[in-house]
């Protein structure tokens, strides 16, 4: 039996067929602590608690977060603040800094946005991001992963972990395998491997009142899960066992959901080796370029509102153009129609082409799912 390997730095690969999305979920490791021993090197190996004031024991509240120092002596988040304090009466306790924690994060997600337009944000220290066409291999993918840490805690000065697999589900129980500081790979054909020994509470979504419920119907592991016909879990535990099933086998494959955060707009120029008065070259690359832009929306499922037209003429004169339609659209040949239309300004242009380009922008997403839900 193939056990996963580790290869010389530590991280952790996993190794099915068919399934050609890699998508990374980031979580910074002990996060509000993380911080706070950034900010002050003596906390450094200290165990540091952030949270309510434990008032020698007597506090109310509870604890934020604490580092992995602290974690050692059994204390961890949403644990009243007086029980951590019995644990450990020598721990630095520490009020949150929301301020110092927003600004950090701010600065994280903005490095791990910039390596892929496709991300989501979930919560102040946890991001997604799909690098499928970053990154073809799985090898490469490593790569990304060592970058986004390695920026981060140059330019944050804190740790992050990272689950590297083909959905979303997995990646994020990848994250959370090998903290902090770690990186573990799921290939495709690993995940059950992978997967099949862990208690199903890893399944996001799966608590102790739904565990009980899986238990007694002999379902403890993941392995359980996947080892079961579809429909006897379908018949067992109705939807949620559908949607359990689809996780643990590596089917469920939600869309990244469109945020404040996720991109604004999308766009594509392109520069003529020769700067050319040819008409039919130029529009035969704008419907290049057009033709582009919409495979990668039809992918995310992306609307668009507002087409514009970038064209830029020997001695860099450049010039944009933009037209806002009625309704958001995904359409390649109402999108040119548009393009020629905004074309038409420059047609008699008496100088030469040597860039064009086009943005799409005021983007939406799930137009067709939001369609079904106002029927519903
Ligand atoms: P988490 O990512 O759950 O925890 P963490 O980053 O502290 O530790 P790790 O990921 O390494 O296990 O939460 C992120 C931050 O959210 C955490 O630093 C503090 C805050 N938080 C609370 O304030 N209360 C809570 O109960 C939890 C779980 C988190
Ligand atoms: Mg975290």
């Amino acid at each position: 039996m193939k056990i996963l390997c580790t290869c010389e730095q530590g991280y952790k690969f996993f190794s099915h067929k068919n399934m050609t999305q890699i998508i990374l979920h980031c979580d910074l490791d002990a996060f509000f602590a993380a911080v706070e021993v950034r900010d002050n090197p003596d906390y450094e190996d200290k165990p540091v608690i952030v949270g309510a004031d434990p008032k020698e024991g007597k506090g109310r509240g509870v604890v934020s977060t604490c580092n992995y120092e602290a974690r050692k002596y059994g204390i961890h988040s949403a644990m009243p603040i007086s029980i951590a304090y019995r644990k450990c009466p020598h721990g630095i306790y520490l009020p949150p800094n929301f301020a110092k924690y927003h600004e950090a994060s701010e600065k994280v997600m903005g490095i791990i946005k910039s390596v892929s337009s496709i991300f989501q944000q979930v919560s102040i220290d946890e991001a997604y991001i799909d690098i499928s066409e970053n990154c073809t291999t799985y090898e490469e993918a490593l790569n990304t992963a060592k970058e986004i840490q390695s920026r981060v805690l140059d330019d944050v000065g804190i740790t992050l972990s990272i689950g590297c697999a083909p959905t979303k589900s997995i990646a994020k129980i990848a994250s959370d395998y090998k903290k902090p500081n770690g990186i573990t790979i799921v290939k495709p054909e690993e995940i059950k491997e992978f997967l099949s020994p862990m208690d199903i509470t890893r399944i996001p979504g799966i608590g102790k009142k739904t565990k009980e419920y899986y238990n007694r119907q002999g379902i403890r592991v993941i392995g359980d899960i996947i080892n079961t016909p579809l429909h006897r879990m379908i018949e067992q535990f109705g939807k949620n066992g559908k949607w359990v099933w689809d996780v643990a086998n590596g089917l469920n494959q939600p869309k990244f959901k469109s945020s404040r955060d996720i991109r604004k707009s999308i766009s594509k120029e392109r520069t003529f080796y020769d700067d050319t008065s040819d008409f039919n070259l130029i529009i035969s690359k704008l419907e290049e370029i057009n033709e582009k832009l919409h495979i990668k929306l039809d992918k995310d499922g992306t609307y668009y509102k507002t087409i514009s037209l970038k064209i830029r003429f020997e001695g860099f004169e450049t010039y944009t153009r933009s037209k806002s339609l009625p309704r958001p659209i995904q359409d390649v040949k109402k999108a040119m129609n548009v393009i020629l239309e905004l074309y038409q300004e420059f047609v008699n242009y008496d100088k030469k082409v040597r860039l064009v380009g086009i943005k799409l922008s005021n983007l939406s997403n799930n137009i067709k799912q939001l369609k079904i839900s106002n029927f519903m």
